[in-house]
């Protein structure tokens, strides 16, 4: 017997018509299907194409680009154009707004092509990190730089592993698995677990005496309780997280022995990494708060690479982080 699943886009669809929405939302998502695959697809034969190197030049964050992050950032602005539904794109790859359909646009696209660097050159996991948020319909615009509370989706590709997770507001967290025919397909539902035995610790262990203090000691008092894994790619680890429970945690460095290196401002971009998660994680029964012990989503942008420190996952341990932060 053959076994078939339902495909995300047939998932959508009547998501879509349950909910009485418009058709402008399924436009955009098919587009950023054939982005996602047309990135995995460049990633599986990076190797021997010779595009898992450097591409010679450094972003604005100041970090060297690699041929793949030009070659990912290229297909989504690509697909994005053929929705013809995005007003603005923010991407991790381009310093400015990158202004697209102005008139007849309806939503904003907040974007990291592909994260997780230090993972392409040896063809390991890597994430395509999305944000959406629309148009305000009834009164004044109010300009593109939205907090994660005003998203309406969020999703991540774990490339090439074949995942792909989309949060809708309101409506659940959803992962997706790729089929023989390069479809997205079987839907299923993510909860954070409430059983601690499963629940994993993930952040930098090689940046642990450069936290604040307090949090050094949140780590000696947890550590023993959960197992550790740390991939260095955001999707990757925070797809782990949202099977298994626990906490990830990005927070600010403010103890490196070469003050230069120190990141008060935490390293994770604010509205194409953090609050990404964080609107995954909220839908999928969880919570996520920056180094003030706020909450990520309430954060509204100043400019579109700012960064923050994070803390996101299980909601019983963010709120006991989030305790020790206020404290
Ligand atoms: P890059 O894409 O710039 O390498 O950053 C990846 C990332 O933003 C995120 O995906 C990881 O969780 C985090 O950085 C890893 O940072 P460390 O290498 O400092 O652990």
């Amino acid at each position: 017997m053959i076994q078939f699943e339902q495909t995300f886009m047939n998932f959508l669809f009547h998501h879509q018509e349950k909910f009485n929405r418009t058709y402008h939302f399924l436009i955009l998502m098919d587009a950023v299907i054939s982005a996602a695959k047309h990135i995995q697809h460049y990633y599986l034969t990076g190797a021997l194409k010779g595009n898992l190197g450097l591409a010679g030049e450094v972003n604005i964050q100041g970090e060297e680009v690699m041929r793949m992050d030009q070659i990912a950032h290229e297909i989504v602005i690509h697909y994005l154009k053929t929705s013809e539904r995005v007003i603005h794109a923010v991407s991790e790859e381009e310093e400015l707004i990158i202004p697209l359909e102005e008139k007849r646009g309806r939503y904003f696209f907040y974007f990291d092509p592909l994260d997780g660097s230090a993972n392409v050159s040896h063809g390991l996991p890597v994430g395509f990190l999305f944000g959406i948020a629309k148009k305000n319909l009834k009164g004044t615009e109010d300009g593109h730089l939205r907090a994660g509370n005003d998203y309406i989706a969020a999703g991540m590709f774990v490339i090439p592993t074949g995942t792909f997770t989309l949060a809708l507001r309101e409506a659940g967290a959803w992962r997706f698995h790729v089929d023989e025919t390069m479809n997205f397909v079987k839907p299923i539902r993510m909860i954070l677990p409430d059983d601690t035995r499963s629940w994993e610790l993930s952040f930098n262990e090689a940046n642990r005496y450069t936290f604040d203090e307090k949090i050094q000691n949140w780590i000696a008092g947890n550590e023993n309780k959960y197992s550790f894994r740390y991939l260095g790619a955001l999707a990757g680890d925070f797809h782990r997280l949202l099977s298994n429970g626990g906490m990830f945690m990005y927070p600010a460095i403010i103890n490196h022995p070469n003050p230069k290196k120190n990141r008060p401002q935490g390293k994770l971009r604010l509205m194409y990494e953090a609050a990404v998660v964080s609107f995954m994680c909220r839908e999928a029964g969880g919570h996520a708060v920056d180094e003030t012990g706020s909450p990520i989503l309430n954060k509204k942008p100043d400019q579109p690479h700012q960064r923050t420190a994070l803390y996101v996952g299980s909601k019983k341990l963010v709120d006991d982080i989030a305790g020790v932060l206020q404290g």
